[in-house]
């Protein structure tokens, strides 16, 4: 039977979320979609047959219509919506950061363990998409087979065109964008990042007072490898996210332009320049994971068998990102403790007990 979807969230990402689960996901079908702009929201709504609008995010997911949900909106509402979620026993696709501190995203690792207990399976998969991207698939599996030796080093790159708008400040740069990148290096290395070291170079004359862009970052992984990622998001010149990965015997880099991923064909002009396209951003970059995450998902509730990214890595990948904002402060290294997994319950992690 076909999955009835609600979208909670209809900026950016929640619209086009809404054009794929419209038009190229099997087995599931758009019904409604919530946002407190509710004029946006029926504005997307009348895109498509059958799908209704609404404002209120907690009615959508107790609707005895919506069988998953999927959470496009800010990292700041996601607990909440989160937990109304599992409180439903719905399985939930929640757009990353899983929620914008370390305490509220391991109330979400006890709270998925519980509804687990309840229900038999974990519901909740949050949306680092790149896992699902072919390039970052293929690359994992290179690392994985031990034909290039032990992985030694990442280089991420990670430029966004320009910002959505001025409250996009330094810390939505560690915390909503370099937040890829840490769950890029704990996906290709497999293991922990154990601490961090942000530096702040020179800002861009594009950035907003007082924001730091370009910002480096510097992983230290569990078993001793680096990783270094330039975050730079208001670059001017489009959506480039390539990873180069260093290992004892060989190196390979994904995401640089190419005829396939960028460009229909390299122009040369007058000048003698040569040049191709490069995606104005990360909806036409990562147009393919974001299809086969979604289809990933929606195939995992009609089988009961989830997929994809833990609230685990949704919880440890703010814990690098909160660990990342105090760096930003000292630009010091600062170490990074998980909580143990093994002790974990819902009661005990929440403030009010
Ligand atoms: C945005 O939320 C994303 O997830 C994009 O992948 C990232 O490049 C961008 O910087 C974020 O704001």
């Amino acid at each position: 039977d076909v999955v009835r979807v609600g979208i909670v969230g209809v900026g950016i990402m929640g619209a086009d979320h809404a054009e794929r689960l419209a038009r190229r996901i099997a087995g599931a079908r758009l019904v409604a979609v919530a946002d407190p702009d509710e004029g946006r929201a029926r504005d997307l709504a009348a895109r498509f047959e059958g799908v209704r609008a609404g404002a209120d995010a907690l009615e959508l997911i107790a609707a005895d219509d919506v069988d998953a949900v999927l959470l496009a909106s800010p990292g700041f509402v996601h607990e909440d919506q989160v937990l109304a979620c599992l409180a439903a026993d719905k399985p939930v696709l929640c757009e990353k950061p899983l929620t914008m501190d370390s305490e509220s995203s391991l109330r979400l690792v006890a709270a998925d363990r519980e509804a687990e207990e309840r229900v038999g399976r974990r519901l909740v998969q949050v949306g680092f998409m790149r896992r699902f991207d072919p390039e970052y698939a293929g690359l994992r599996t290179l690392l994985e087979s031990g034909e290039l030796g032990r992985t030694l080093l990442l280089h991420n790159v990670h430029r966004n065109a320009s910002v959505p708008n001025a409250d996009f400040r330094s810390e939505m740069i560690v915390r909503d964008s370099l937040v890829h990148e840490v769950d890029v290096a704990r996906f290709l290395f497999g293991e922990e990042v154990v601490a961090i070291q942000v530096l702040s170079p020179a800002p861009t004359s594009h950035a907003a007072d007082g924001v730091i862009d370009p910002q480096v970052a510097i992983f230290t992984m569990a078993g001793g490898g680096i990783v270094t990622n330039e975050v730079f998001v208001n670059s001017q010149v489009g959506y480039e996210v390539r990873c180069e990965a260093v290992a004892e015997r060989g190196s390979a880099v994904i995401g640089r332009p190419s005829s396939s991923t960028y460009t229909t064909a390299l122009a040369v002009d007058g000048l003698g320049r040569w040049g191709g396209e490069v995606p104005a951003d990360y909806r036409t970059r990562f147009a393919t994971a974001y299809d086969l995450e979604v289809q990933a998902w929606v195939d995992s509730v009609r089988s009961g068998t989830p997929v994809g990214p833990t609230a685990w890595d949704g919880y440890a990948a703010t814990a690098v990102s909160t660990a990342g904002m105090a760096s930003l402060a000292s630009g010091e290294r600062v170490d990074i403790a998980l909580a143990d997994p093994q002790t974990l319950s819902h009661s005990a992690s929440s403030p009010d007990t």
